[in-house]
Order: structure tokens, then sequence, then C-alpha cells
């Protein structure tokens, strides 16, 4: 490419990139790791091993035995595939997928009535719009941020949070069923990223940062102005799921945590130059943490001090407002985690090799503006290259990956603090080789005030050599270290497909799903309210509806069979199935399949679920069950006729 066109808008000439200062350089090894190049070199890990502390092995034990329960639900980000797993810890075993963002060949998440709903209600009506032309809806999603809802600081089990970076959207999902019930659409935003949930007195709110800076309304007016674009912070409500306020802020929003007391939210921003390229990103040596002041906003919203966009109250919280303080970090900060301490913030500094401990304590102060900004932090260690997320063991330690490093630094937070006031203490307790290049990382509890210090998850973005070569798309690799000790301790590979970025361990004590469905659970209101009106019995009927050129039929499931063995509709049909399943029994899920239609969906016991297609093909078209559920399995099904149109 020649330097004249390399000038053009967007192009990224690499030269620029890595020319220049120290800190583009920081930039550049970063993104050649990214890149692979330097993954496949064994200097940097040759480095790493160096460096590492020898580990004694711990005293847990992390095997568990056929039949024997883990100790931990893992609720895993599924990434850019857009749906959320559960694993088992210490086992590491993946026990189930949540379909959220994405399509799902096995339980027909995208396809049956109930998901279409809970995938459509909630859309701006710019992206309903925009949609229309191409089906209704998103194919993809890209879930970072799983968070379970809290009661006084711990987890309470109702439900899962998470962002969508992809389409800026957000989801709720049900612990006591595992499904989603409401993804809803962030407007004013573009790319939700960071999301985190309010601890105290409980959730409460979801905050959602909006991470990609753009014109607001987005709509055309404003285009190549980027100093007129904006970034909002977003609070939900996360009982009514509706969205409480936004808050413009400078520069651009990344991740957030909130605080112990209720009372301050905390988001980084890397991109404090406001700028649109690469270079211009960087130019800064510090960034900022924004810091939100709970009751200032919501007091602005009441006495209306807001401008309304998309029917959201906005508050202005740039600089110099009551809403907001912004403490400078450096340098572009990426994750921002609360200690279980309910007092200490820490700040990683992702191009910084310091992770920036702040004081919560300090924060009424300098929102009184007694103090500034830089005297809220009480430390700032040097913990090694690329210092992106930090987890807690509830013991005043904190564990902090380093991505470039390739480690996990386990240091402590009261000997950073002393030597940040001079003390000649050094806060680092272990370094541990990590394999390879670890983006988020998750301690057992360790976001709440119940951190109970046993295990680590790490989430390494490259498993490179680690597991069999499956070809040139590579796992990642999620690893178990066992933290109980005075020593960190790696015990467990776990490879895992694109791309967990965050994760959560919670003890299997708050957490207590159904087995079977309820009757009346809300997910098939609809369905309920179509058969009352149809005079239809949904536990005991089977009867087909016609409605002009639509048709509904209706049948109950109990192993082996459907309560309709065939059913007759034309050429043209538009026709819903609604399969109820009467099987009142522990894992007795049924299946819904009609052969070459694309139609599919899970019935679980107890539940109704419903599917709507075009019967556009004549003739006979049987349909299954494709759920195994008994002996009859494969005999359980029946056929849809169907009479081709009249010429
Ligand atoms: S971000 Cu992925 S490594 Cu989206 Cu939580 Cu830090
Ligand atoms: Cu019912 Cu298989």
């Amino acid at each position: 490419m020649s330097d004249e066109k390399s000038k053009a808008v967007g192009v990224v000439n690499r030269r620029d990139l890595l020319g220049g200062t120290a800190k583009v350089a920081a930039l550049a090894g970063l993104a050649g790791a990214a890149g692979g190049a330097a993954i496949g070199g064994d200097a940097l890990f040759g480095a790493a091993t160096a460096r590492a502390a020898t580990a004694t092995p711990g005293k847990q034990v992390y095997e568990v035995k056929p039949g024997d329960l883990d100790e931990y639900y893992v609720f895993h980000s599924g990434g850019h595939s857009g749906e959320v797993r559960i694993m088992g810890a210490p086992s590491m075993r993946e026990l189930m997928r949540i379909p959220v963002f994405n399509r799902c060949s096995a339980t027909g998440w995208g396809l049956t009535n109930e998901s279409r709903k809970i995938l459509l209600a909630h859309q701006t009506p710019e992206t309903k719009k925009f949609l229309e032309k191409r089906g209704g809806e998103y194919f993809n999603g890209d879930l970072h941020h799983p968070h379970m809802s809290f009661t006084d600081g711990t987890y309470d089990g109702r439900y899962i949070f998470a962002n969508d970076k992809a389409n800026s959207r957000i989801v709720r999902i049900r612990c006591d069923i595992m499904k989603p019930d409401t993804i809803l659409e962030i407007p004013n935003a573009s790319a939700i990223h960071g999301l985190r949930l309010q601890k105290y007195p409980r959730t409460g709110y979801v905050f959602c940062n909006g991470e990609q800076r753009v014109p607001t309304p987005n709509d055309g007016k404003i285009l190549d102005e980027p100093k007129r674009y904006r970034s909002h912070f977003t609070a939900v409500d996360g009982d009514t799921m509706k969205i409480a306020w936004q808050v413009w802020v400078d520069g651009n929003l990344d991740n957030t945590d909130a605080d112990y007391q209720g009372k301050y939210v905390f988001s980084t921003c890397y991109n404090s130059e406001e700028g649109v390229t690469t270079a211009e990103m960087t130019g800064n040596e510090q960034d900022w943490l924004v810091v939100f002041n709970l009751k200032r906003i919501e007091e602005a919203v009441k006495a209306g001090k807001v401008e309304v966009i998309n029917g959201v109250p906005i508050v202005d919280g740039r600089h110099n407002t009551p809403y907001t303080r912004y403490i400078p970090i450096p340098n572009s900060p990426h994750g921002v985690n609360t200690a279980p301490d309910g007092i200490h913030v820490t700040i990683n500094g992702k191009l910084s090799p310091t992770v920036s401990v702040m004081d919560v304590r300090k924060l009424d102060d300098l929102f009184d503006d007694k103090i500034k900004p830089r005297d809220v932090i009480v430390a700032e260690p040097q913990v090694g290259l690329g210092p992106l997320h930090t987890a807690y063991d509830g013991r005043g330690n904190a564990y902090t990956t380093l991505f470039l490093d390739s480690q996990v630094v386990k240091w402590n937070i009261d000997k950073a603090i002393r030597a940040f006031k001079g003390e000649k203490v050094d806060p680092i307790v272990q370094k541990l080789d990590v394999h390879y290049q670890p983006g988020h990382l998750h301690s057992s509890m360790g976001q709440t005030k119940e951190a109970d210090g046993k295990w680590l998850i790490v989430l390494n973005k490259f498993s490179k050599d680690r597991f069999l070569n499956v070809g040139p798309l590579k796992p990642e690799n999620d690893q178990l270290i066992d933290i109980s000790g005075d020593e960190m301790k790696l015990v467990h590979d776990g490879p895992t497909f694109a791309e967990p970025h965050d994760t959560l361990i919670v003890h299997r004590s708050k957490v207590n799903p159904k087995s079977v469905y309820t009757r009346d659970d809300p997910m098939w209101e609809d369905a309920r309210q179509q058969a009352k009106k149809d005079g239809v019995d949904l536990d005991n009927d089977a009867k087909v509806i016609r409605d002009g050129n639509k048709v509904r039929v209706y049948m109950w499931s109990r192993a082996p069979a459907f309560g309709l063995e065939e059913f007759k509709v034309n050429q043209g049909d538009e026709v819903t199935v609604y399969v109820s399943n009467m099987d009142d029994v522990d894992d007795l899920t049924h299946g819904f399949t009609m052969t070459n239609h694309g139609v599919c969906m899970e019935i679980g016991p107890q539940m109704t679920a419903s599917v709507t297609f075009t019967a556009d093909r004549p003739g006979v078209h049987w349909y299954y069950c494709q759920w195994f559920c008994h002996a009859l399995h494969m005999e359980m099904g029946g056929r849809m006729l169907v009479e081709p149109r009249s010429t």
C-alpha cells in the first residue's frame, strides 16, 4: 500500500502505529501478541517462566468423582457465540448451555414463538425498521459479562444479567429455569460492553456501558465530527427491565463495577482523547475512571434536569457537573473490580504495568470538592505487563491477569498501600504462568462480600499447544487455580469455544433451579391466552383450529406419544403448533421437529412451547420427537398432510 493510500480515512498505517513513543510500543506488543506473532515466540513465555515462583501443591481436591456434584456453579460467558454456559467447579465440566443472542438447533431458541417474543419485544423503533427487511432479527450477539443479581452484597440466585456488545443489548436470565425472560436493546448507545449490578441494598440497577462514541441521535445528521459523538452510561431497573436513566460522559466507557454501599458506580475510559483511530485513542498517558454519584443522578432525574432522547432521560455528567468525578488513571485502563472488603477498588492499567487502588471512603469528600481526584488513589503497585482484570480471595490478596506476561500476579492490598506511602515493602506475593494471554479471571464468590478464597478460574485467550491440534481455529483455555494455600497452584486446563470473556463462580447453596416447569409459568402466556380464545384446554386437548388460512394445532405430549398422530392443512396455511408436555418427571424433555421445514423446539416437563411456519410443501411430512425420552422414542411422531393448493 502506498503512503498516499494509507493516509486515506480509516486506513491504519502499521508503521505509524509501531513507531513513536514507548507507550505506543507497548500497544504494539499487545497487538502483536493478539495477532499471534509474539505468541509463537518462545521468548515471551521463556521470560515468564523464569520469573514465575514455584508453586507447591494445594490441599484442595479438584477431581469430582462420577456421580458426585460440584461445589460451585460457574456461569460462563460465550462471547461471540452469544450464549451463556453453565459449568461446575472444581470439575470444570460443562453442564448446560443457555442460548441467548444466538440460535439453537437443539432447543429451537430463535425459532419458537416464546423465544422470538423475547428476542424481538424490546427493539428500538429504528432497529425494528432496519431489521424488517431481513426477517426481523439479529442472528448474532457478543455476550461478555454475565453477573448474578445481589441482595445485601452477595448473590441471591434470582437472575443472571449479561450484555451484548455486538447489538447493544442486555439480557435477564431467570435462574429458576435457566432461560432468558427479557432481552432489552439500549437506546443512545453503541456496543454495550461493561455490565455490572448494584450490590447493595439489592439489584436494583443493572449498569451498562456504551463503549463506542456515536452521534446521539445517530440519524445521519452528524457524521464525521467525532467531537460531537457521545457515550452514555445506562442504569436499567433490574425488576421491571425498563431504562431508568442515562448519563452523558466525556470520553468512552469500557468496564464497570459498583460499590458495596449503594452510593457509587465506576467505569473505566480508554478513550479520553475522544479519538476515532487507534493512534488517537492511545495518545494520552493517562485516561480515567469516571465515578457516578447515584443519589445526585436520581435527584436530577426526579427534578427533570435532563434532556430526553429516544424516550430516555439523560443527565449531563461531563466534567464539572455534580454527578460525576473523573480520576486520572494510567493508561487506557480496562477492568475495574470492587474488593470484598467493601473499601478498595482496583483499576487495571492495561497499557501501564500498574494497578491503581481507590479507597471508596474518600469519595464523599471528592464529590464535596474537599480533595482532588487523585487523592482517592491509595496504592499503585507495579504488577507486570498488561494488567486487565483483578479478583480477590477475601484474605486481603488480589489476583491480576497480566495479558502480555501470560501470568497471574498475586499481590497484597495492604502491602501495596504501605508501599505507596513510602514504606519498603514488596506487595507482590507470587507470579504464576498461565497458558496463554489471560483476560478475565474470577475467584469463588470473589465479587461478593462472601469471597471464600478457594478457586480461581483464569480465562486465557490463546491455547496454542495445550491441546490436540484441531485446525487453524484453536480453543481458548480456562485454567483452574487452587488459591486456598499460600501459593497459587494450577490444577486444570479446560478448552472452551469462542469466546468466554468473563465468568462467575457461585456457591451451589445460592442457586436452586426447578427440575419441572409449573403449568402457570409466564413464558407461554400468549399460548395460554390463544388457547382460551380457541376454547382449548392446553393440558388435555389435541385439536386443530382453523381460522381463515391460519391453522392452530394443539397437542399434548406424553412419552412416547403426541396427542395428535396426524393433522391436515392446506398448502400455504400459516401453521402454529402448540405442544404441552404433560409428563411430570425430572429430565423428561420432549422435542418437536417438523421434517424438511427447519422447525424444531424443546418441550421440557410441564412446559408448553409453540412454533409457527408456513406449510408450503404439499405432501406428507413427519414430525418427530428429537429429545430421547423413552424406549419408543423413535416411534414418537406423526404426519402432517399438506393438501396441494387447488389451481
Ligand atoms: S472485556 Cu474481554 S478480556 Cu469485554 Cu470484560 Cu476484559
Ligand atoms: Cu419424546 Cu423423544
